[in-house]
């Protein structure tokens, strides 16, 4: 079997190295010449740890290769991204279609085309069966398609791509039985099968029910915070409830899923209210952020904030759609000086720099990212280099500090 891998990031590349990495030929096309050269050179474009050692081992095996150009396959996957258009409130599928159109050309009679991608619900059936006929083929009689959403998780992503259950869905029952049999040459997990529509609505809803409890978890934070009781206790304690199961309280929702998929979900609907509703507490928690510190560093001159973390989430270097961004611009706008570290990031658009740097003169440690470095982290030591010693500590990682002159209050530890 020879597969057709389109888009060579953080979904599409894993996945066609595992193919390549078990029996079948695969060509990987990228329309990024940066990417495509790195591949050649048999290194990775960017980090995710397993994945480099794969490489050099498809790179022997001659079953990868990189290309700017599609190509005649059995098969033709698709992992592109699907941005969100902000403005309209919807997916844009724009790399989605100029990738089926790229297959079109090259479309045969008998091949597979699966679509990684996140699409909102009904677009195989639709919109993409529609660009793949322009080839002069049917669907379900001369070519077959399906859907097969990732679900893995970035940072752990070689783990949960050859260990998670998976969702196939097809538009009809030959293009199901051809992606399982795929499937199966890598996945240990579960493969789950069904309608399109329904594969495609089933990866929407499960970031959607991150995002609405993610909201719930912060407007608890926030209500704790009138009541002045530590919410991170109260959520540990509600937790044993054997029905129970309470996000994490923080700084907002980043990355390139949780934070867009659930308006993919609400595209077409005029009844989301709830959904809606989660989206916007989430985006505005960066704004709860800066007032948590405006509240600490007022009366101060000039006031220089230290920010802890800019990686969305915690132990990784990728800050896509990181809640950072909008705090950080935030605070600029107040008038604050910005110094930001972070262990695993290296490109950003702000400088980042080495710890003690960031902390001398600091008024205020903002912490947005859960590193796990920052557990370890000797605050006493870090104090004294801070010109006053505020913490505002979204994310509940720094070490918990009980001795006189440090106070606790709500998610703020305030520092003697
Ligand atoms: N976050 C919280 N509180 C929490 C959990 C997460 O504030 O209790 C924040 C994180 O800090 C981060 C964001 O939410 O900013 C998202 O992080 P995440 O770890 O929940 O998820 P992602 O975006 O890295 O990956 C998700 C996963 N989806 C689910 O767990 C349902 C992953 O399995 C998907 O493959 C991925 O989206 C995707 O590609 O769709």
């Amino acid at each position: 079997t020879k597969i057709c891998v389109l888009g060579l990031g953080y979904i599409g590349l894993p996945t066609a190295l595992l193919f390549a990495n078990n029996g079948i030929d695969v060509v990987g096309v990228d329309i990024n010449e940066r990417v495509i050269n790195t591949l050649k050179g048999c290194s990775m474009p960017f980090e995710e740890k397993g994945f480099q050692e794969l490489l050099e081992e498809v790179c022997k095996k001659e079953s990868f290769r990189a290309s700017m150009k599609v190509e005649e396959a059995d098969v033709f996957l698709v992992a592109v991204p699907t941005p969100f258009d902000a403005e309209l409130r919807m997916a844009d599928l724009k790399y989605v279609v100029s990738a089926c159109e790229m297959i079109t050309t090259c479309l045969k009679k008998g091949n597979l085309v699966i679509i990684e991608s996140t699409i909102p619900p009904k677009t195989c059936e639709k919109r993409i069966r529609r660009i793949l006929e322009q080839s002069g083929l049917k669907s379900s009689r001369d070519f077959y398609i399906s859907h097969c959403p990732e679900r893995a998780i970035p940072g752990n992503t070689l783990d949960e791509m050859v260990n998670n259950d998976r969702v196939i869905g097809g538009l009809d029952e030959k293009a199901i039985e051809l992606t399982r049999d795929l499937y199966l040459s890598f996945v240990k997990g579960n493969l789950y099968l069904t309608t399109s529509t329904t594969a495609e609505m089933i990866k929407l809803m499960e970031n959607t029910y991150r995002d609405v409890n993610i909201a719930l978890a912060n407007e608890l934070g926030m209500l704790a915070e009138d009541y002045n009781i530590n919410i991170w206790e109260a959520i540990e304690i509600a937790n044993k409830h054997p029905r129970v199961n309470i996000h994490k309280p923080g700084p907002g929702v980043g990355g390139h899923c949780i934070a867009i998929d659930p308006w993919f979900l609400t595209e077409n609907a005029n009844n989301s209210s709830l959904i809606t509703l989660a989206r916007n507490i989430n985006d505005s928690m960066p704004i709860h952020v800066l007032k948590k510190v405006k509240e600490l560093v007022n009366g101060i001159e000039n006031p220089v904030i230290t920010v802890f973390g800019v990686a969305y989430k915690g132990d990784i270097a990728d800050t896509r759609a990181t809640p950072a961004i909008k705090f950080i611009k935030l605070a600029e706008k107040e008038g604050y000086s910005i110094k930001i570290y972070d262990p695993f990031v290296r490109e950003f658009e702000y400088p980042i720099i080495g710890l003690e740097e960031a902390v001398e003169g600091s008024d205020c440690i903002v912490v947005l990212t859960d590193h796990t470095e920052f557990q370890e982290m000797d605050l006493d030591i870090l104090c004294q280099r801070m010109r006053n010693r505020n913490i505002v500590d979204s994310k509940n990682i720094l070490p918990k500090q009980s001795k006189p002159g440090f106070k606790c209050n709500r998610n703020v530890v305030l520092l003697g």
